[in-house]
């Protein structure tokens, strides 16, 4: 088969460099520029036309390419990759896996969990460089290109900021991907979505009175970005997702100690920065530009600028040797991907569990970049199955809370078609007999209805 020719040609995905090296053999899905792009409010905005496809605004429904801006305004010897998860065929590519079941994979791969590991400092290709910020001249501003995606946004946000933290009772790790908002030359803004983990082991440190280290790596490899997408039940409180990274690639993470806090961070990571999350501290989001508006979210809408969120204090930026910023935007195909195979999985896992078989496969649907919608496959093998797709669909509103809508199609129809669904729909569905509705239950907060 071609594929496993192309296997043995490309050396493995190890980290971010490794999947642009792949990407780059890939027909399409690779485009570089070295004309300058400005990371105020233009970068975003050419890859929303070339590449985000998803929920991005419309002038095309394709999904593009990969972009990469060796040439940032205002920034020397760094570049910057965006949309490497915005397509499902080249996630199946990172994780060499039929794009239809990514989400089996990924199930597969949190029930064989395989935890990161500690190397030696000088082995780590993150800490090549080091700016400690105590240095006279730190400035976040002008070490990060991190893209403001429109002119209205709060700041120059971290898209693809991989947060890692521990509990600091248990010592149990976390990561997950969060918002972050550089305000200032040493601080960033934290929005921490209700209920999420590394919020639980902020509250304990700011309960005791103390700050909260925590290190956020960027530019990694593509399965770490996407097992951090996972939320619990699926990993519960204390499951570190690096360990579903570890089970995706056989290998464990390798993590390294951080120079000026007491935590780790991903020690192929492109850059790194270090902080700690501070006790009793809170800022307005968009205090240094009042506008009411933080930046482009995934349901395809501009989330509101919170009034009062955590802070981090940056104690140290460190990086490889010319190294590549991540990004991405809050609207499109790679947030579907990242957060939507998490979801396929925990649903999967949780039907599976309780019916085996009869859940073939879901998608978690572009339309709700892949949170709010999916559609599940039931195979209905007798009569007495009736009524039992139901209750599978129930059972996803409790495998992944921010679910909204679900859409049940037998096993002919090709989940991955909208146009296939939509005819399943025309065809076999009587809105007012078959739908049924949950009334009164709470979703995603950035759900604008
Ligand atoms: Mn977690």
């Amino acid at each position: 088969m071609p594929k496993k020719e192309q296997q043995s040609a490309c050396p493995p995905v190890t980290d971010l460099r490794s999947a642009l090296a792949l990407l780059k053999t890939l027909p399409g899905e690779y485009v570089e520029t070295d004309t300058e792009v400005d990371p105020h409010a233009e970068l975003s905005g050419v890859y929303r036309y070339v590449g985000a496809g998803g929920t991005c605004q419309r002038p095309t429904r394709k999904n593009g390419p990969v972009m990469v801006f060796n040439r940032i305004k205002g920034f020397d010897d760094i570049s910057v990759a965006i949309g490497l998860n915005g397509s499902r065929k080249r996630v199946s590519h990172f994780l060499n896996c039929e794009p239809e079941k990514l989400g089996h994979l990924l199930k597969d791969s949190v029930q064989n969990p395989i935890a990161p590991v500690e190397i030696e400092g000088a082995s780590a290709v993150c800490q090549e460089v080091v700016h400690l910020a105590s240095d006279a001249d730190f400035d976040l501003r002008k070490l990060l290109p991190a893209p403001t995606n429109t002119e209205e946004d709060a700041g120059p946000y971290i898209t693809m900021g991989l947060c890692y933290a521990s509990d600091p009772e248990t010592g149990e790790s976390d990561i997950t991907i969060h918002r972050l908002c550089v305000q200032s030359s040493d601080e960033l803004s934290m929005w921490l979505t209700p209920g999420r983990h590394i919020d639980a082991f902020r509250m304990k440190a700011e309960a005791a009175g103390k700050p909260l280290p925590i290190s956020i790596s960027i530019g990694v490899d593509p399965a770490i970005e996407i097992a951090a997408c996972f939320e619990p039940p699926t990993t519960p409180l204390g499951f570190d997702e690096l360990s579903v990274a570890g089970a995706l690639r056989g290998r464990a993470v390798e993590m390294v100690k951080c120079k000026t806090i007491n935590e780790k961070a991903i020690a192929h990571a492109e850059i790194v920065i270090e902080g700690e999350l501070l006790p009793n501290v809170r800022v307005r989001e968009d205090q240094n530009t009042n506008t009411g508006k933080a930046m482009p979210e995934f349901p395809g809408y501009t989330g509101e600028a919170k009034e009062a969120i955590p802070v981090i204090k940056v104690k140290a930026v460190t990086h490889r040797q010319k190294p590549i910023w991540r990004t991405t935007v809050g609207p499109g195909e790679e947030h579907v991907n990242m957060a939507g195979i998490p979801t396929e999985a925990s649903i999967l896992d949780m039907v599976g569990r309780a019916m085996p078989g009869k859940l073939l496969n879901v998608f978690a649907h572009s339309a709700g970049g892949g949170k709010l919608l999916a559609v599940m496959q039931f195979k209905k093998s007798a009569p007495v199955d009736e009524g039992r797709q139901r209750q599978a669909a129930l059972l996803a509103f409790s495998a992944f809370p921010e679910l909204k809508h679900v859409i049940l199609v037998d096993e002919d129809v090709d989940i991955f078609d909208s146009d296939d669904v939509m005819w399943a729909m025309q065809t076999r569905y009587q809105g007012d007999v078959d739908t049924v509705f949950i009334p009164g239950v709470r979703c995603h907060p950035l759900d604008p209805s």
